[in-house]
């Protein structure tokens, strides 16, 4: 089946993308009848195509099943989540981004992992990719100001759709721009900015890259690690994947009991020992929240 991808939406008319244009779209009717909102990210069927003065239109028949969303950006068939840090300053949050990461993986979203300013000390970018390695799809490490890195983030963000995560000013918006930079030398310099939101001050924007779309979100609030339950957190780091039943209890939580997988696993360093002590302060407040729901 062929369909387009919803690139924009305003004031109940979409942007999308269709064979290489841009078609703007109204929905059919019954979608507001059905409760059901088009989304950016959303694979859609249109129909009643036409070419008016203010360019190609269509109608949205019909909107594919999502694979995922998320709220803030809102974005629905997410490939990627690409979390951006920065080696020095801004300082990493490491405790949010382990919290981010578990939670992608819950949504079953690949994630990854951007050491940017590598030029601010390269010794501690390398020892911070070194610890999340084992974590995530790839770790890449980057520098936006010499454009280092950047090639092999395009290769990724070129097909799908991404999304950049991270603290404010870890270089975000900057890695986006070089990869813009290298995307028009290759296309001969069109424009390649899908969406300027204009409406409020934390929007997000949309780019194409290759046959990828990347979506710079302003924010690192993606979503909560809520309806997480403590015994399910080991599910969510790949560092623990298939070991847990080496584990001498059943029910093993990995935070301290003897004969747990985490003491080899931490020996050999395939679990790095700070995120190992994040996963523990994880565990408990997630343990916390349980007890004061039952309260
Ligand atoms: N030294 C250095 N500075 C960078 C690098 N990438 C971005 N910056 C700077 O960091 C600041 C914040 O970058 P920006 O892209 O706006 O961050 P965002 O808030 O994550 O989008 C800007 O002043 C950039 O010039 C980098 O790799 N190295
Ligand atoms: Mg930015
Ligand atoms: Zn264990």
């Amino acid at each position: 089946m062929e369909y387009g991808t919803i690139i924009k939406g305003v004031g109940g008319l979409y942007s999308v993308y269709y064979q290489g244009d841009v078609y703007t779209c109204k929905p059919r009717g019954k979608f507001r009848k059905d409760q059901i909102k088009p989304m950016i990210g959303d694979n859609v069927v249109l129909g009643d195509f036409a070419e008016t003065a203010d360019g190609y239109t269509a109608v949205i028949d019909e909107i594919l099943e999502r694979k995922n969303s998320l709220i803030r950006p809102a974005v629905a068939n997410v490939d990627r989540i690409i979390f951006v840090i920065a080696a020095v300053a801004p300082m990493p949050d490491l405790l949010l981004l382990d919290k981010m990461l578990a939670a992608a993986n819950k949504k079953n979203i690949s994630a990854l992992v951007v050491v940017n300013k590598a030029d601010q000390d390269d010794k501690v970018a390398e020892s911070l990719a070194d610890v999340y390695k084992n974590s995530v799809t790839k770790v890449i490490l980057t520098c936006a100001v010499e454009g280092s890195g950047v090639e092999t983030l395009e290769n990724v963000v070129s097909q799908g759709i991404s999304v950049m995560a991270g603290q404010s000013g870890v270089g975000k918006s900057s890695l986006v721009n070089c990869l813009l930079k290298n995307d028009k030398m290759a296309t001969g310099g069109l424009t390649k900015k899908l969406d300027r939101g204009r409406h409020t001050t934390r929007h997000s924007e949309m780019f194409s890259v290759g046959d990828g779309l990347v979506i710079d979100s302003p924010g690192f609030s993606l979503f909560e690690l809520t309806d997480v339950l403590p015994t399910e957190l080991q599910l969510y780091y790949p560092e623990l994947s298939g070991r847990v039943s080496e584990c001498r209890f059943m029910d093993c939580s990995h935070t301290g009991e003897p004969g747990c997988c985490v003491t080899e696993l931490l020996e050999k360093g395939s679990f790095d020992s700070g995120r190992y002590e994040r996963y523990k302060t994880i565990y408990k407040d997630l343990k916390e929240k349980e007890k004061n729901k039952y309260k």
